[in-house]
């Protein structure tokens, strides 16, 4: 078939498929519905994870799991420290299939999105779809999904729009991921990023290190743990419990703004609602999703995670802590109980010699886009509620109104 030929034929069969047709087709090496495949749903976010083992387990043919997960990305609601609705952008767990994919995800982001947690060795399937902003229908905005601070050695997949496809709306695409590095990451859509990304098109990736599941006996703590944060060797990140926070603001000026579709004041941004997890402390506090109230105009809760951490005297726990604003640093600390740093960077603390640089900090202070891995030994402590919380003071407030709320949250220790 000559070219003109080919052209043609192209063209035609696309007259002949009628629009109704059209659907929403992430991609997956298997049939996630199929016998044999392992689902697993995270409890507060519902974002399913499916998956299967393959591999001979063999040097050239290891064992590891193959992982497909879909998201949508659109606007949404949420409400503030204080009480009142704002708008934004964000992912949310795709829901049901085909269109209904994109019915369910009208105005139903999710802030933060939801968090991913893999695990060293997993090839993923992660399909986006762009179900549009409802309540912006002059906007045309396409989506993405940037790992953030991942090496990534494809830039087709990176969702960075200069190198990358990005996803036009009532498109799915579906990225493609070797996961060969564990450590703290964060996702991100790098579509007009400083604005996507302050509208709250953001969220936790967690990869569990291969040495989860082997006994390692930390002999500076002489205790033996079987999770890590890092593949350490030495049990020096081994963990009990593990938390995952991510701090943030909301500019509430720029955000209304946008929803009465006014020019955007990018100097001038400067978020005075702060959160953990999406939310302004007292609402971090809330762990029964029911007691968390619901944006008026969002279909369902938008802000699924609470912020508290609980633990049992004695427990090692870890913090995955990072700063995803767009506009401020955050120092962060937790009063009473000791911090120490064991990552930083999605990397273990330690030189290119291999020598340990983790250390004991009252503190710590975190960029946008900076994540660090924190141990609390809570071996000696009293039981009790300990908070945890931005030291830049002025931070601890529910926009100008409000004092006592913002970037805070609680560690119960039992
Ligand atoms: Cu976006």
């Amino acid at each position: 078939m000559n070219p003109f030929s080919k052209l043609f034929a192209a063209l035609a069969s696309m007259l002949v498929v009628p629009a109704a047709v059209a659907g929403v087709y992430p991609q997956c090496p298997f049939d996630i519905e199929a016998a044999g495949i392992t689902h697993d749903t995270d409890a507060a976010t519902g974002l399913t994870l499916h998956s299967r083992q393959v591999g001979a387990g063999t040097a050239g043919d290891p064992q590891h799991r193959q992982v497909c997960v879909h998201v949508v990305a659109g606007d949404g609601w949420q409400v503030l420290g204080d009480g009142r609705q704002s708008y934004g952008f964000g992912f949310a767990p795709a829901e049901g299939k085909d269109e209904e994919v994109m019915i369910n995800g009208i105005a139903n982001a999710k802030f933060p999105a939801p968090t991913l947690t893999f695990r060293e060795g997993d090839e993923v399937w992660l399909s986006l779809t762009n179900v549009g902003m409802i309540h912006r229908p002059d906007l045309f905005d396409q989506h993405s999904v940037h790992w953030h601070g991942y090496p990534q050695a494809s830039a087709i997949f990176d969702g960075v729009p200069q190198g990358s496809a990005t996803v036009q709306m009532g498109s799915t695409f579906t990225y493609y991921y070797k996961v060969n590095d564990p450590g703290t990451f964060m996702w991100h859509c790098h579509v007009e990023a400083t604005e996507h990304m302050e509208m709250g098109m953001l969220g936790m990736l967690n990869v569990l290190p291969r040495q989860d599941g082997s006994a390692m006996t930390d002999a500076a703590a002489a205790k033996t743990f079987t999770q890590f944060a890092y593949n350490d060797g030495d049990g020096s990140t081994g963990y009990d419990r593990a938390f995952t926070l991510q701090m943030g603001a909301v500019d509430s000026n720029f955000h209304e703004l946008h929803e009465l579709v006014q020019p955007l004041p990018f100097l001038e941004l400067k978020g005075d609602f702060t959160q953990i997890n999406g939310r302004g402390y007292p609402m971090t506090t809330l762990e029964n999703p029911a007691d968390m109230p619901q944006a008026p105009d969002a279909p369902a809760l938008s802000q699924q995670l609470h912020a508290v951490l609980r633990a049992t005297a004695g427990e090692r726990v870890l913090l995955r802590l990072s700063n995803l604003s767009v506009d401020a640093y955050y120092t962060f600390t937790a009063l009473g109980l000791p911090m120490r740093i064991v990552g930083r960077g999605a990397a273990i603390a330690r030189g290119p010699g291999g020598q340990s640089w983790a250390h004991d900090t009252a503190s710590v202070t975190l960029g946008g886009g900076d994540g660090i891995d924190l141990l609390i030994d809570t071996r000696g402590k009293p039981p009790g509620t300990y908070y945890l919380y931005t030291t830049n003071l002025n931070l601890l407030s529910n926009g100008a109104g409000e004092d006592r709320g913002g970037l805070m949250t609680t560690f119960v220790l039992q």
